[in-house]
């Protein structure tokens, strides 16, 4: 199984990323499991092309995207990338797209191909808090995830593909009141879970 695992630079006041954090700390699990990293620019048109470029390259069986969810407290694996950007805050090139389509030939929204609840219950048989959200917002992590969904839908028809958003490091929310945060070795476990439950939906254990 070849599995490509992205994560994000830091974007915005942050000096870290817990989703980079995470996909870097992924370990080697297995012979028959080929992990290729790849750290995506927080830009709205670097990240989509690098992203397409990687998947053509590599042809992976399993594409997992991950991204910082600020604010957010469990592991939150995303049903549904919409075909829309409304950028609150500049991406990392100063750009700020406003209400705009991704891909004018494409459709609105597309679904993770991933066995969703199946994920959500491996990740918290670990004993972390996680569950499925139903958007993934409007800024860089959503152009990933719809390209690659677009990806699947157009190209890779085999390919299994999906996001995940994780909360801030405990580093992160020093200052901030009250946020909620989850350790980067809690997110590698979480992420090695998906993994393996991946596998064993694919009959490789
Ligand atoms: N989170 C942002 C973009 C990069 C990241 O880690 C998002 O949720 O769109």
């Amino acid at each position: 199984m070849k599995v490509l695992l992205t994560g994000f630079e830091p974007f915005g006041q942050e000096k870290v990323n817990p989703s980079w954090e995470t996909v870097k700390a992924f370990p080697e699990l297995r012979e028959d499991v080929e992990v290729l990293k790849i750290c995506l620019p927080v830009s709205f048109q670097k990240a989509v092309t690098m992203l397409e470029q990687a998947v053509d390259d590599y042809r992976p069986d399993v594409l997992l995207s991950i991204g910082q969810a600020g604010g957010r407290c469990a592991i939150e694996v995303e049903r549904v990338a919409i075909n829309m950007v409304d950028s609150k805050k500049p991406d990392n090139d100063g750009y700020q797209p406003q209400e705009c389509q991704l891909r004018a030939d494409a459709p609105n929204a597309y679904f993770s191909n991933l066995p969703l609840k199946r994920l959500v219950e491996a990740i918290q048989d670990e004993g972390i808090l996680a569950a499925i959200s139903n958007s993934a917002g409007l800024y860089v992590c959503n152009s990933v995830f719809y390209t690659a969904m677009h990806l699947v839908y157009s190209k890779y028809p085999n390919m299994q593909a999906g996001f995940i958003h994780v909360p801030y490091l405990p580093c992160q929310v020093v200052g901030k009141n009250k946020q909620p945060s989850m350790s980067t070795e809690t997110t590698v476990l979480a992420l090695i879970a998906v993994i393996q439950a991946l596998m064993a939906c694919n009959q490789m254990v």
